[in-house]
């Protein structure tokens, strides 16, 4: 039993359960003292540059430290950084590895490693509440650059359901509901039924809300599946693919949507949504 099974839906619960899962696994980096060094010069002095310009206030600077107080103690630094600034590291990954392959987008503080496996041919793990919802078949192959499927590919996919919650982070739903890693065919490729997720606002009752409501944003993501794609010999990506003409695909939060990352899909008679997306993997250097 973990606290999220006994909490209600709140930015507090879900903070903390981001933040838990985060810190369970440490992280480290080797950048080098001096790289380091120039990093923090520049972060301290884009910042002062800031406060100078904006000739920011005694007042002010005590309601940022507040702020970043509260933000520790409600659990919302992985909400916070991977909403407004992910994006931009993602960016600079991106485009410094030079990348040919299907385009990545910002993992978010969900994702849940060592989801339960499935066939390439299958139907995430969802509730009775769950199958009331618009079905979503996602079909396609994991390919590398010229279009050849591979072999030992997965997929790991998970989304919110259609409240906007994610199993792990809102009480009350199965350890793995909406959350799989699916086993590519020896072609790579996978025919998943899911239901199709919902436009999607973040946590807003906490102190990510109060940073949004002061300035006049807003806390909505568009309609999203995450997915996680790898291959051996290839580079895995993190990307999320969305869906066209969706409220919000214009004016995300987390400003994650890429051209390249919209699905087009299409309503069957039988009421049954179906795309076909392929992920095309670049080599591993
Ligand atoms: C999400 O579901 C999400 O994808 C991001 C980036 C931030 C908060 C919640
Ligand atoms: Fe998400």
């Amino acid at each position: 039993m973990t606290d999220i099974d006994t909490a209600v839906a709140t930015a507090h619960a879900s903070g903390n359960a981001a933040t838990d899962k985060f810190k369970t696994a440490r992280v480290s980096c080797d950048t080098s003292p001096e790289r380091a060094a120039a990093i923090y010069r520049d972060v301290l002095s884009a910042l002062g540059e800031v406060i100078h310009r904006h000739e920011v206030t005694y007042d002010e600077y005590r309601v940022l430290k507040q702020w970043m107080i509260d933000v520790g103690e409600y659990g919302e630094w992985p909400l916070w950084l991977d909403v407004f600034v992910e994006h931009q590291v993602e960016d600079v990954n991106y485009s410094r590895n030079g990348l040919a392959g299907t385009k990545g987008s910002i993992e978010g503080p969900y994702y849940v490693p060592d989801a339960p496996q499935l066939p390439a041919v299958c139907t995430m793990p969802m509730r009775e509440q769950d199958r009331r919802s618009t079905p979503l078949v996602f079909s396609g192959q994991v390919t590398d650059l010229d279009g050849n499927g591979l072999g030992g590919a997965t997929v790991e996919l998970w989304h919110a359901d259609e409240d906007g919650f994610y199993s792990q982070f809102a009480p009350n739903i199965p350890e793995w509901n909406l959350r799989a890693t699916i086993v590519c065919d020896d072609e790579g490729r996978y025919e998943i039924t899911t239901i199709q997720p919902a436009p999607y606002q973040i946590p807003h009752d906490g102190p990510t809300g109060w940073f949004i409501e002061s300035h006049g944003g807003h806390p909505w993501r568009p309609a999203h599946l995450h997915l996680m794609v790898k291959a051996p010999g290839r580079l895995p990506i993190t990307t999320q693919l969305y869906f066209r003409g969706g409220d919000w695909v214009e004016t995300d939060v987390a400003t994650a949507v890429k051209p390249e990352l919209v699905l087009d899909p299409v309503r069957g008679a039988d009421g049954v949504n179906r795309v076909a997306y392929d992920f095309a993997l670049d080599p591993t250097p």
